[in-house]
């Protein structure tokens, strides 16, 4: 597996490599809008991100503000259908869900996206079905957005596969 740093200002050559798989510092984003906090726990690798919006941005007219953004770079992968697992803890069922899109397309939200976890744990991103998202990926640069739904999501990692396996 080829690692990648975000948010550094170099990349080096070897990331040309085309890669299948990818783990991501949730607090290593391209962009953190600033109703995104950094929030060191022993838990997590590195910090974690938090969402800290009250009262939670259910009117749309607000909510794609990009102080309720985190975005990701995603570059160099082999083209293919890609899920999405996110390490989280999700305090209640009001703070299970969160706004996802790569790119432009259209944004996707699940209500009960979550479960509900008193620990950190890996869940896989849902999209408006309530099931499994899966974004096409192709070798150029693409864009992964996070938009806070319901506040108090806290995200350490992210992982990124085509390989129909499993974060560990
Ligand atoms: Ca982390």
């Amino acid at each position: 597996m080829i690692r990648r740093m975000f948010g550094s200002t170099s990349r080096s050559e070897v990331e040309s490599e085309l890669i299948s798989s990818l783990y991501i510092e949730a607090e290593n984003a391209e962009f953190i809008g600033s109703n995104w906090i950094n929030l060191p726990s022993v838990e997590a690798t590195g910090n974690v991100l938090i969402a800290e919006v009250s009262p939670n941005p259910a009117d749309p007219s607000t909510v794609f503000n990009n102080i309720n953004l985190i975005s990701y770079n995603l570059f160099n992968f082999e083209p293919g259908l890609y899920k999405i697992y996110l390490k989280v803890r999700i305090s209640s069922t009001g703070s299970d869900s969160i706004f996802h899109r790569l790119d432009n397309l259209p944004w996707q939200a699940n209500p009960s996206m979550f479960s509900v976890n008193s620990n950190i744990s890996w869940q896989i991103l849902q999209g408006n079905t309530s099931s499994a998202v899966e974004y096409s990926i192709t070798s150029n640069i693409h864009t992964l957005g996070f938009y806070i739904r319901e506040s108090g999501i806290i995200i350490d990692k992210i992982y990124i596969t085509k390989n129909g396996d499993t974060p560990i």
